[in-house]
C-alpha cells in the first residue's frame, strides 16, 4: 500500500533477513527442547503447530497511549484515526503472525467511510473481531446523558438511546465481517440505596434482550461483567453469575466474557472459567494483567503462573472434548509507560506462551495423582510444565509463519516508529487519562 508504513518499514525481506541471522541458533534450541519432550511423550511439532493456529484480537484502543485519571504521557507517532490504529495493528500482525483481527470500539473508531475502513483492513490482510460498543460516556450531541446509566437507566427515553447505539454497532460490525458484539457497561450506583438493585438488573434484562433480537443469526452476544469503576458502590453486571443468569435469560446466542482485571483481588479466575466451560456460556477473554483492580497492565506481566493455570482449564476442556467451545481471545490492555505495539506483540506472546506450557501437562499422570488424591504430585505436574521454557517453540511457530523471531528487536530497529512520528503529528488536547 503505497504511503502505508507498516508496508514500507515491516516488509517480509527485512523479516526474512532479521531471522537469518538468529535461525541457526533457534534450531539448535529447538532440537535440543525437542528431544527433552520426545523423553517425556511429546511431539514438539504438534505443540508448534497448535501455537502457529493461535489467534488473538488486538483492541483498537490499545495503539493508543493509554493513562489514568491523572495524567496520559502521549508518545510520539501516536495513531489518531482508526485508519492509523489499523496501520499499527498490521506491525503487530506482520511480527507475531498471532493477531490477525482487530477487535473496533464505537464511537472512538467512528468514521464516515465503513467501506474505506473494510477496504482499507483487506488491503492489510486484517479481520475484524468483536464490536465494542460504549455507553459509558457521553458522545457531543448526544441527546440524552449517561450520567446516571445507560441500559439500566430509570429513564426508558436513555434506554432507547443506548439500545440504538449496540444495534448500530451490529450493524457496522456486520458490514466489517464481525461476528460478536461485546456488551459492558459502566451503569451502577455511588451510594447504597442511590439505585433498586433487584429492578436495575431487570431492565438490564429487557435492554439486552431487545439488543439480542437484533443480532444476525451467525452472531454471539459476549457480555462482560466488571465488579466496580465507574460504580464504586454496585455495579449491574459486576460479577460471572449476573452475566452467567443474563446469559441464560438471553438465549442460545449470549455468552460470559471474562476480562482478567474485573474480579477482586485474589479471586480465583481459573475456577470462573471452569464453571463457565461446564455451563456451556463461555464466550471468550479480555485477556491483561493486574496486581490491584482493573490495571490492564500487559498479559503475563504480574502474576504469569495465573494466566497459565487459566490456559490450563482451557486445554483441559478441550482434552475433555467439551463440544461448541469457540472463545473470542482479546486482549483489553492501557499501555501508559511502554510503545503499545511492543506491548502488545510482548502480550501475544506471553498468551502463546501460557498455551505451549499448558499443552505440555501431562495430563493422564495428571488425572492419575488426582484420582489418588496426591496433591504434592498433582501440583508438580503442572509446575513441570509451567517451569519448561517454551521460548523456542514460541519462535519457531512465528518463523513458519512467517513472522519474525525477534519481534521487538525486528521493530526497533525498523524505525517504524520513527516514521510515523514524522507522518502523524501530535494531537495536543489537554485531555483526560484513560482511554
Ligand atoms: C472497561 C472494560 C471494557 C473496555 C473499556 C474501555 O473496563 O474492560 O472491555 O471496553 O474498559
Ligand atoms: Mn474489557
Ligand atoms: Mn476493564
Amino acid at each position: 500500500m503505497t504511503g502505508n508504513p507498516a508496508a514500507t518499514f515491516i516488509q517480509a525481506r527485512a523479516i526474512e533477513q532479521a531471522n537469518a541471522r538468529l535461525q541457526a541458533d533457534l534450531e539448535q534450541d529447538y532440537q535440543r527442547l525437542g528431544e527433552l519432550l520426545t523423553r517425556n511423550g511429546i511431539e514438539i511439532d504438534s505443540v508448534t503447530n497448535a501455537v502457529a493456529a493461535f489467534e488473538v484480537a488486538i483492541p483498537s484502543w490499545g495503539v493508543g497511549t493509554g493513562g489514568t485519571r491523572f495524567a496520559r504521557f502521549p508518545q510520539p507517532g501516536e495513531p489518531r484515526s482508526v485508519f492509523e490504529k489499523l496501520e499499527d495493528c498490521s506491525v503487530i500482525q506482520r511480527l507475531t503472525g498471532a493477531t490477525p483481527r482487530v477487535s473496533l470500539h464505537f464511537p472512538w473508531d467512528q468514521t464516515g467511510d465503513i467501506a474505506g475502513l473494510k477496504a482499507c483492513a483487506d488491503e492489510l490482510k486484517l479481520g475484524f473481531d468483536a464490536v465494542n460498543s460504549n455507553t459509558f460516556q457521553d458522545r457531543p450531541g448526544q441527546t440524552q446523558s449517561y450520567k446516571f446509566g445507560s441500559l439500566t437507566h430509570t429513564d426508558p427515553a436513555v434506554r432507547e438511546q443506548a439500545i440504538a447505539h449496540n444495534i448500530e454497532c451490529i450493524k457496522i460490525g456486520a458490514q466489517l465481517g464481525s461476528k460478536a458484539l461485546t456488551l459492558w457497561i459502566g451503569d451502577g450506583a455511588n451510594f447504597p440505596g442511590q439505585q433498586n438493585l433487584a429492578r436495575a438488573y431487570e431492565r438490564y434484562l429487557e435492554s439486552a434482550a431487545k439488543i439480542y433480537a437484533a443480532l444476525p443469526s451467525d452472531w454471539r452476544l459476549l457480555i462482560e461483567h466488571k465488579m466496580y469503576e465507574p460504580a464504586f458502590y454496585a455495579t449491574v453486571i459486576q460479577d460471572w453469575g449476573s452475566s452467567l443468569m443474563a446469559a441464560q435469560t438471553l438465549g442460545p446466542k449470549a455468552f460470559c466474557l471474562v476480562d482478567l482485571g474485573h474480579h477482586a483481588p485474589n479471586v480465583n479466575i481459573e475456577m470462573i472459567v471452569s464453571r463457565l466451560v461446564h455451563a456451556r456460556r463461555l464466550g471468550g477473554f479480555h485477556f491483561n494483567d493486574s496486581k490491584y483492580g482493573d490495571d490492564d497492565l500487559d498479559a503475563g506481566s504480574i502474576d504469569p503462573y495465573r494466566l497459565f493455570l487459566i490456559f490450563n482449564e482451557l486445554v483441559d476442556a478441550q482434552w475433555r472434548k467439551t463440544p461448541d467451545l469457540a472463545l473470542a481471545h482479546m486482549l483489553d490492555q492501557s499501555h501508559n509507560v511502554t510503545d503499545p505495539v511492543e506491548s502488545l506483540m510482548s502480550s501475544a506472546i506471553e498468551l502463546q506462551r501460557a498455551y505451549a506450557q499448558s499443552l505440555l501437562v501431562d495430563r493422564r499422570t495428571l488425572d492419575e495423582y488426582q484420582q489418588d488424591n496426591d496433591a504434592l504430585m498433582a501440583s508438580h505436574t503442572l509446575k513441570r510444565a509451567f517451569t519448561t521454557d517454551v521460548q523456542p517453540i514460541l519462535a519457531m511457530a512465528r518463523m513458519r509463519r512467517g513472522a519474525a523471531i525477534d519481534p521487538i528487536g525486528t521493530y526497533r530497529s525498523s524505525g517504524y516508529r520513527a516514521a510515523c512520528a514524522a507522518r502523524r503529528p501530535a494531537n495536543l488536547s489537554f485531555g483526560g487519562g484513560i482511554v
